[in-house]
């Protein structure tokens, strides 16, 4: 394993709004001499991590100083695990960074409870569309307004976002958004239309937050983060309205990745046309509010994205803990399908504890190690992860080691 870059926001400078920090070099890396011109081990991580707030506000509130003990529990989970690039989902978005930048000073950059510290000289937010008024009355509950109108589910806009840290620089040029890809463009698309308005189809996003394409430099080569938080398959009526819109959420990824006759109906924010290009490296990584067999979602997304031949998904990763809260809390985990131990959540059912949160690797960045952060009850650090009423989250931290090659001269 070659060393991973540890670089201090001092020494390159930030995140929003940098292309490309102009002082990192390849020699800041400090690769081995012997290693040059091989392949780096770079660790990927997918958190959904419940700093979302009830109001808006409330989270840059909370962060501004260290002492709120659940995101002090949020960043001793990512200490431990110490990934190089991790998404953050359930983060409430807001305009210019604040949030991001506080938790990433006040609690990442501090060792909590005898951990390392983590230092993120880059990060990445972007706007998205909880909590923002549609102006239609998409529940067709006979008024307008409230969460359940907005383009995605939220009481205020930015709810539930998204934020991605990362120890290597990312192209903030380059990043694509399809915040307002509109869902009724996807051909073949799930959209329910008996139970929409004409209005509703026509104005409907498909992403209920946001999908993106972040591209990070690792050495020479550039690898594209695709990050996004498909809404959970509930809180919906027998039309079954966010377990169809879940699974074309999941299944735009799917056409992204896929040939490019499959993703020229695409178009990003800015109003480029089309997929990523064959061949790029990527990682998908997100609480995708799916598991492959088991709960509500409409099970054949996920498995067409996990069956996509451009996506590794030969290594799942998994844990300890998931096996032994399953077996402990009984119930309906003794009739799910997927193992155990390839649970991420811990939800009481229905649905049960199920596999929602992923991070799939392109095929070509070799998996060195995949596993679930849930500790088993006798480690001292499953007091991050707990049990109802969670310390942390009801989610758990997904990680992937990947060599990434061809850094070659
Ligand atoms: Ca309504
Ligand atoms: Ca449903
Ligand atoms: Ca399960």
């Amino acid at each position: 394993m070659t060393s991973r870059a540890r670089l201090t926001a001092a020494s390159i400078g930030i995140a929003v709004g940098a292309i490309l920090a102009p002082a990192v070099s390849p020699a800041a890396y400090a690769v081995p001499t012997d290693q040059q011109h091989q392949s780096q081990q770079v660790r990927f991580a997918q958190f959904n991590a419940s700093l979302n707030r009830a109001s808006e506000g409330q989270l840059v509130a909370d962060l501004q100083t260290g002492t709120n003990e659940q995101a002090q529990n949020v960043a001793e989970t990512i200490q431990r695990v110490n990934p190089d690039v991790v998404l953050v989902n359930e983060f409430d978005y807001v305009e210019g960074g604040a949030a991001a930048e506080l938790f990433r000073d006040n609690y990442l950059a501090v060792g909590q409870n005898g951990a390392a510290p983590a230092d993120y000289p880059y990060y990445y937010i972007a706007p998205v569309n909880t909590g923002v008024p549609s102006g239609l009355d998409l529940d067709n509950s006979g008024t307008v307004g409230g969460g359940n109108d907005a383009y995605g589910f939220g009481e205020f806009p930015g709810q539930y976002g998204m934020v991605i840290y990362s120890k290597y620089p990312i192209q903030t040029d380059q990043v694509r958004t399809f915040q307002n890809f509109l869902w009724k463009d996807m051909p073949g698309n799930r959209m329910p239309l008996d139970y929409y308005s004409p209005a509703a189809q026509q104005a409907l996003r498909l992403s209920s937050k946001s999908h993106w394409d972040v591209p990070i430099q690792i050495g020479k080569k550039t690898v594209h983060l695709l990050a996004s938080h498909p809404t959970p398959p509930v809180f919906d009526g027998p039309e079954d309205r966010n377990g169809l819109r879940n699974a074309d959420e999941i299944r735009f990824w799917q056409d992204y990745v896929g040939s490019p006759a499959k993703s020229t109906y695409i178009y990003d924010d800015a109003g480029d046309n089309g997929g990523l290009k064959p061949g790029t490296p990527f990682v998908i990584a997100g609480d995708l509010n799916s598991d492959p067999q088991d709960g509500d979602s409409i099970h054949s997304a996920i498995q067409g994205l996990l069956d996509s031949p451009r996506v590794d998904s030969s290594v799942t990763p998994s844990s300890q803990g998931a096996i032994e809260q399953s077996a402990s809390q009984g119930g309906i985990n003794f009739e799910h399908q997927s193992p155990a131990a390839y649970d991420t959540a811990d939800f009481s059912e229905p649905p049960g504890n199920v596999r929602s949160d992923y991070v799939l690797p392109s095929k070509g960045l070799k998996i060195e190690d995949a596993q679930v952060f849930w500790p088993t009850s006798t480690d001292p650090l499953s007091r991050l992860t707990g049990v109802y009423p969670f310390p942390t989250s009801d989610h758990r931290l997904v990680w992937v080691d990947l060599k990434v090659p061809g850094n070659k001269q």
